[in-house]
């Protein structure tokens, strides 16, 4: 049992060694939060520098993102106790119309691996419902998913709807998916857009202005 058998086991995508090296590792009073700090954040920051530099593809940076998973089902409550801070929140769905959820999965998983509180809100969700979520939440960042064209609008919906309720600005919309570029973003006022899911991380730290 160490930090460094949790950060191989994330790394690696071993989840059931994740489970089990964590719970020795609190079982040796290491505090959740150098587990979290140490071990499981860096190393699903070294997943996303292998996937950036084509040494991991999808279905690994998915398995490793499982094993984080597992890590956090058991770290989650012991962090609440302790009062860890979450770096920010933010909402992720995909758009009314669009049932694709599997790149929006990863990206939440990835977000949540580098400290961020994800609420998810599923898929094919109006422009309303993420405004008022944000809202009710007071999220600070917003991210779109869309997989289809005909979907796509959905985005620009809810950043107009956002801004109606005065919220735009106050609250930041990433959005991303197959389809979607920089261009679109820049078009329908998006403030960040991402092409994958760990560049997804690094542009809501700088959205959020966290390190
Ligand atoms: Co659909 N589908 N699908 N499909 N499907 C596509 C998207 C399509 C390109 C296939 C094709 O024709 N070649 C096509 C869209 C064409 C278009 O609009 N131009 C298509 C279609 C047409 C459809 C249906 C209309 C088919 C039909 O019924 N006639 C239908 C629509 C249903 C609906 O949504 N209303 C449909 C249904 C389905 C399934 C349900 C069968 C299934 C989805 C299952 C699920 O998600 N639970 C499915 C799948 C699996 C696909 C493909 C094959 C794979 C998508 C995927 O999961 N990729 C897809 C073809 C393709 O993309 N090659 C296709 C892997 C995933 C990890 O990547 O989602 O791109 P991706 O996410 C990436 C990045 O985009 C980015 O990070 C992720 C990780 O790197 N990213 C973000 C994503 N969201 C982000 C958000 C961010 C930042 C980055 O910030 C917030």
């Amino acid at each position: 049992m160490s930090l460094e058998s949790i950060y191989e086991a994330v790394l690696n995508g071993d989840a059931p060694a994740a489970s089990s090296e964590t719970e020795a590792a609190l079982a040796a009073n290491t505090p959740a939060e150098d587990i979290l700090n140490k071990a499981c954040i860096p190393a699903m920051g070294e997943v996303g520098r292998l996937f950036e530099e084509g040494e991991k593809f999808v279905p690994e940076m998915l398995i490793s993102a499982r094993a984080m998973s597992a890590a956090m089902t058991i770290l989650r409550p012991r962090l609440v106790e302790a009062g860890v801070q979450t770096i920010g929140t933010i909402l992720m769905g995909t758009v009314a119309g669009d049932l694709h959820d599997i790149g929006k999965n990863l990206v939440k998983m990835m977000l949540e691996g580098a400290g961020f509180e994800v609420i998810d809100m599923g898929v094919d969700i109006s422009a309303e419902k993420f405004v008022e979520t944000a809202r009710d939440k007071n999220a600070q960042l917003i991210g779109l998913s869309a997989l289809l064209t005909t979907t796509m609008p959905g985005m620009k919906d809810t950043i107009d709807t956002l801004a109606e309720a005065g919220l735009h600005g106050q609250v930041k919309v990433m959005i991303g998916g197959a389809p979607i570029t920089q261009d679109f973003a820049d078009e329908i006022g998006a403030d960040g857009f991402a092409p994958d899911a760990s560049s997804a991380v690094r542009k809501a730290k700088e959205l959020l202005g966290v390190s």
